[in-house]
């Protein structure tokens, strides 16, 4: 587990009696890059990791980053927390008992490979619907495609993707946790939606 805070001041006095939680679970098959896409992030660099290089399969639903974060419009201060799901199919019970309760999510899929788009559009995007305690609409759901550094294998176009995330009004981006391109961005974009959508924080009491 990769714990981040920004603040260092740990002094009782200055704690608020509860503070605001946001959790993000972030899902999609297997190798489509969701912990380099949390890595990429949280470290604030590209991957650094040779193209195809094997790995750790990620286990279950890791806690992958615990990060506080000022909101843009409200200054509100919010703990970021990411779930990083892993995507092979031995663990899909695991995962689908986090989706009941999220109500932020990524679905990320392999710009190079199709398969995991499809997957993306209907497997994912079914089991949030049935699963999750929310109404979709309720939700804040972002499409993502990696890899797009590697634009010479790209197996499923921008326009494609963009139709299907216009059709659920959700977000589409297109990332690379090795060039880093659209990382912060998207960041931004759902720090500014959190901001948005207030039911989206959860408080949660300190004492
Ligand atoms: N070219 C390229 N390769 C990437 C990128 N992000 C991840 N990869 C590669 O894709 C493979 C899988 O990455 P992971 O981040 O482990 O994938 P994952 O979705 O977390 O996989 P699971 O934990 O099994 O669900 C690794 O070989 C990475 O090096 C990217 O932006 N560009
Ligand atoms: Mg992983």
């Amino acid at each position: 587990m990769n714990v981040q805070n920004k603040r260092t001041s740990d002094s009782t006095q200055e704690r608020p009696p509860f503070s605001l939680v946001s959790s993000v679970t972030v899902v999609g098959d297997s190798n489509v890059g969701k912990t380099s896409l949390i890595l990429s992030y949280i470290n604030s660099s590209p991957l650094n990791q040779q193209p195809g290089a094997s790995q750790r399969a990620t286990i279950g639903v890791e806690n992958s980053c615990l990060k506080q974060v000022e909101l843009p419009t409200s200054s509100e201060i919010i703990n970021l927390h990411l779930f990083d799901a892993g995507g092979h199919e031995q663990f899909r019970n695991v995962v689908l008992s986090y989706l009941k309760q999220g109500r932020i999510f990524f679905i990320v899929f392999d710009l190079c490979n199709e398969d995991t788009f499809n997957s993306a559009v209907t497997y994912w995007m079914r089991v949030i619907k049935e699963n999750c305690k929310y109404a979709l609409d309720e939700c804040l759901i972002y499409l993502i495609g990696t890899k797009c550094e590697v634009e010479q294998y790209r197996e499923v176009s921008q326009e494609r993707a963009q139709i299907f995330a216009d059709q659920f009004s959700i977000r589409y981006f297109e990332v690379s946790a090795f060039s880093r391109h659209n990382v912060d961005c998207l960041f931004k974009t759902l720090y500014a939606d959190i901001d948005e959508v207030k039911a989206i924080k959860i408080i949660y009491r300190m004492h």
